[in-house]
């Protein structure tokens, strides 16, 4: 997912370009504005933390850019591509190690897990949104 601050400083193409360049096959893709509820579902996890309300507020600060990615290896590769939490010990050449400096603007959502893939997909986006396609050309990529 790309954050409000990506959506809002202009990086969805370069954001999208990088998962596309890297083999990735786009399943999903949509602007939307999460409600406050749905950020809070997200982020069940952290609900005890104390950036937790800040962090929701950010969320819902306003349009994120949902994808949903497929590929082999595609969530632990997305992670790789994505960098650290914190963009300033994110490597340069990753997506936060080159575009952002503050860990509660890191521009990026990466799943966690395949299974965590499955269900944050199944919370962003409906059945009808998410399309499996062949790709014509590319074979050797699958
Ligand atoms: P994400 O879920 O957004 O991909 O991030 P992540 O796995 O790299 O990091 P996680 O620990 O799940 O934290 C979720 C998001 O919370 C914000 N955060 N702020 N100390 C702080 O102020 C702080 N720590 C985390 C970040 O936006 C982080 O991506």
């Amino acid at each position: 997912m790309v954050k409000p601050d990506g959506v809002q400083r202009g990086l969805v193409g370069e954001i999208i370009t990088r998962f596309e360049k890297k083999g990735f096959k786009l399943t999903g893709l949509k602007l939307f504005q999460c409600s406050k509820d749905l950020a809070e579902e997200h982020y069940k996890d952290l609900k005890g933390k104390s950036f937790f309300p800040k962090l929701i507020d950010y969320i819902t600060s306003g349009p994120v850019v949902c994808m949903a990615w497929e590929g082999v290896g595609v969530v632990a590769s997305a992670r790789k591509l994505i960098g650290s939490t914190d963009p300033l010990k994110a490597e340069p050449g990753t997506i936060r190690g080159d575009l952002a400096v503050q860990i509660g603007r890191n521009i990026v959502h990466g799943s966690d897990s395949p299974e965590n893939g499955k269900c944050e997909i199944g919370l962003w986006f409906n059945e009808a949104e998410i399309v499996q396609w062949t790709p014509a050309q590319a074979a050797w990529l699958r």
